[in-house]
């Protein structure tokens, strides 16, 4: 076993998603079986009661990995050595509001803990933002971070990649560790491009192994953009174990090396890759290769079909960095 332990701050950690991660940090599975983890967790003050609850529930499972637990409602103390950043708490939208209101909320929350990461945390630091609207949330913290290397700054859009694996998996009747290579393009929203064309099922192209273009241009892409819609109807409240779930496949995704025929999703820092826009934090495939480090994988085939669905989760994604421009938060 390491000795040194590895320090993760999650934020909005007494929330729902923080509720089904923090156990599964400490007991191994985010940073494997040998990694101790000290879990440093940012609340704001008016749940810090209930955060002490959840500190309780961590200590009563004597999860051996678990070196210590700094629960704060301080952002310097929050990110002070950390080396793993999951930025969980945000203001989602609420009926009513407009983009630029939801932005501007946000703004609040992810400035300062862009400055608090840039200035406390480890030097390998690396973030990955989940909370909501998580590819611009990331691209305030890492435009107010700039000591912090882009590359080191991922949104997540793989619980999008996981529901996207099933529908087609079911749809072809084989396990959902079949298929391969299927990245979202763009904004984790419903203007996402789940690219079936260029995914794997049983080592046939996708398009061929399902049959049914029309279900995958139609039915399939809808039911992938508006599941977190369909999961609130369902349960009433918004989808928290399966967030949380890839939360940590998307830091496992980045840890690990990645086999030649598959891909991460997970949104980046844009350099043009596949002419989407320079500097956006969008979703691309991404590769891990055998020293650590992460590229984004070449060769996707971007069709007249995708390439429409690629301009419009870009130009959502341009709305929202003029929006974030304007009112100065980057
Ligand atoms: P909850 O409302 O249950 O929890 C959020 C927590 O964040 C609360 O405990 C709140 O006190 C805390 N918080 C608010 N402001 C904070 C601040 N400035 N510093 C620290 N903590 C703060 O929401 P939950 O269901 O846990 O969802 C969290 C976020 O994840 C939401 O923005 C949600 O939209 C987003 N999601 C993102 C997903 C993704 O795929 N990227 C999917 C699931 C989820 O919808």
């Amino acid at each position: 076993m390491t000795t040194t332990p590895v320090h993760v701050t999650v934020t909005g950690a007494a929330g729902q998603i923080g509720y089904q991660l923090l156990f599964r940090i400490a007991s191994g599975q985010l940073l494997g079986p040998d990694t101790p983890v000290v879990l440093r967790l940012l609340e704001i003050e008016p749940a810090m009661k209930a955060l002490e609850g959840v500190v309780m529930e961590l200590d009563d499972c004597a999860f051996p990995l678990l070196a210590g637990i700094e629960a704060t409602s301080d952002l310097k103390h929050a990110f002070t050595d950390t080396n793993w950043a999951l930025l969980v708490g945000s203001i989602p939208r609420k009926a009513g509001m407009e983009r630029s209101d939801l932005l501007n909320v946000n703004g609040g929350i992810f400035k300062p803990q862009g400055r608090a990461i840039a200035e406390n945390a480890a030097s390998d630091v690396r973030v990955l933002v989940v909370g909501n609207p998580c590819n611009t949330n990331c691209l305030i913290a890492r435009s107010n971070a700039t000591e912090v290397p882009a590359d080191r700054w991922f949104a997540m859009t793989r619980l999008d990649q996981n529901r996207a694996e099933t529908q087609i998996a079911k749809k072809v009747g084989v396990g959902v560790a079949e298929v391969k290579n299927l990245v979202i393009w763009g904004n984790h929203s419903s203007t996402q491009f789940p690219d079936f064309a260029n995914a794997t099922v049983g080592g046939l192209a996708v398009p061929a192994a399902v049959k049914d273009d029309a279900w995958l241009r139609g039915d399939f892409i809808t039911t992938v953009q508006k599941r977190g819609a369909a999961i609130i109807e369902a349960r009433g409240a918004s989808s928290a174990a399966s967030a949380a779930n890839a939360a940590i496949d998307t830091v496992v995704g980045l840890t690990t090396p990645t086999a030649p025929d598959d891909c991460v999703s997970v949104a980046v820092t844009s350099h043009g890759e596949y002419g989407t826009p320079e500097g956006l934090t969008f979703g691309l495939p991404v590769q891990v290769d055998a020293a650590g480090a992460w590229h984004v994988k070449e060769g996707f085939a971007i069709d007249e079909f995708a390439a429409e669905r690629l301009k419009i989760t870009s130009d959502e994604l341009l709305g929202e960095r003029d929006d974030v421009r304007q009112l100065g938060l980057i």
